[in-house]
């Protein structure tokens, strides 16, 4: 069994697929802590979780010209500054499950928790790329990507593998890590041990865990996950109709929110009802509201937002929420419905008919929990 060495896991995780390990928080968890406590936070694993020695460790960074530097931990740690960033990650198939309802989709039935925030710690990516050589004339030389492998590996002995464009890399504002501390704590076995890449603003799949090999290359990574996996179709396109080759790799992702708190379908009591959600867009976009309706979405109440302010232009990480408002007394049902708005003003679709694609990704219509009101 190639899962044998996999570590421990939390008894409360809702597991969605054990071998490979894919599990995702209880909803009302989720939203207990700003950063979610690393047992917790969601976990997205392709394969077998290496084992990797972190003393005969070395992640290898192609420079210029093709010249290999090997880095060791201590290298690492010792050569470069030292820099933290709170980060949201979501998996580009957070709340798949709701696609499925619509018409079935391929991929992990996720509810609404394959997403968690973490203070990472580590270096900045380009400062490694800077030491290996690299600067601005790459930029200016066309379109660039950093492709990264993982230490995880098929029946086939293909690596994970992911890339991003250069500039998200290495712009002035890249905030870009090789992440080897989670939450003040060395990085989990789960996440990445002893390396990952944390790219902030951007989906899940490119923050490639267990980092063996960083390059530069003017092709996108040749990964299966980079060329034939998390893009986004019609919802007129089919599995014989669909053309990876032209549609773009997904990078940033688009304004999310839900609901966690109350769960669906519990009975709430008479008076007031306190709700709780998160909301979090990609490309450092803020989340500048979060509208809540108790009927369905006639009218609509403004939610308080919580947790830590975002810079603008750089918001890594989500807003809590929450509302309290009077519960309508001849209710019997309530329709809890919750949208955010980003800094762009980009808002969420209000059904999920219309951005329904066969691998149910980017999954963010407006959420919806029907309660029942307690007489
Ligand atoms: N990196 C490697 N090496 N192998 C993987 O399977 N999964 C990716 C990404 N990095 C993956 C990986 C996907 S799809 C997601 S959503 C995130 O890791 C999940 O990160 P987490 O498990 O730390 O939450
Ligand atoms: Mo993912």
């Amino acid at each position: 069994d190639p899962y044998s060495g996999d570590p421990p896991r939390h008894p409360a995780l809702q597991v969605n697929s054990l071998k490979p390990f894919n599990a995702e928080p209880p909803a009302e968890l989720l939203t207990e802590n700003y950063l979610t406590p690393n047992q917790l936070f969601f976990k997205r694993n392709h394969l077998p979780v290496p084992a990797v020695d972190a003393a005969s460790y070395r992640l290898q960074v192609e420079g210029p010209g093709g010249r290999v530097l090997a880095l060791s931990l201590p290298e690492l740690k010792r050569r470069f500054p030292k820099h933290e960033v709170t980060v949201t990650l979501q998996c580009a198939g957070n709340r798949r499950s709701e696609m499925s309802r619509v018409r079935q989709v391929k991929g992990l039935e996720w509810g609404v928790a394959a997403i968690s925030t973490a203070r990472w710690g580590g270096v900045r990516l380009r400062d490694v790329l800077a030491h290996a050589g690299y600067g601005e004339e790459e930029e200016e030389a066309g379109e660039q990507h950093v492709c990264f492998e993982g230490l995880d590996k098929d029946l086939s002995g293909a690596a994970y593998g992911a890339s991003i464009p250069y500039r998200t890399a290495m712009g002035p504002g890249a905030d870009v890590l090789l992440a080897y501390e989670m939450n003040g704590e060395e990085l989990p076995r789960d996440h990445g041990y002893p390396l990952r890449v944390v790219v902030p603003g951007v989906v899940g799949a490119r923050n490639v865990k267990w980092l063996g090999r960083v390059s530069v290359s003017p092709e996108e990574s040749p990964s299966h996950w980079q060329r034939n996996d998390y893009k986004g179709f019609s919802p007129a396109v089919d599995w014989d109709t669909v053309d990876f080759t032209t549609a773009p790799a997904i990078q940033e992702l688009p304004i999310q929110s839900a609901i966690t708190d109350p769960a669906p379908g519990a009975t709430v009591p008479p008076g007031e009802l306190t709700v709780k959600g998160y909301a979090w867009s990609g490309g450092g976009r803020g989340v500048v509201r979060v509208d809540v309706s108790l009927d369905g979405g006639r009218t609509w109440h403004v939610a308080e937002l919580t947790g830590e302010e975002q810079r603008p232009g750089r918001a890594w990480a989500w807003r809590l929420w929450r509302l309290t408002a009077p519960v309508p007394p001849d209710a019997t049902e309530l329709d809890i419905v919750c949208k955010a708005v980003d800094a762009s003003y980009n808002v969420q679709p209000d059904t999920v008919e219309p951005i329904w694609n066969l691998r149910g990704v980017l999954s963010n219509a407006w959420h919806r929990v029907r309660v029942t009101g307690a007489e």
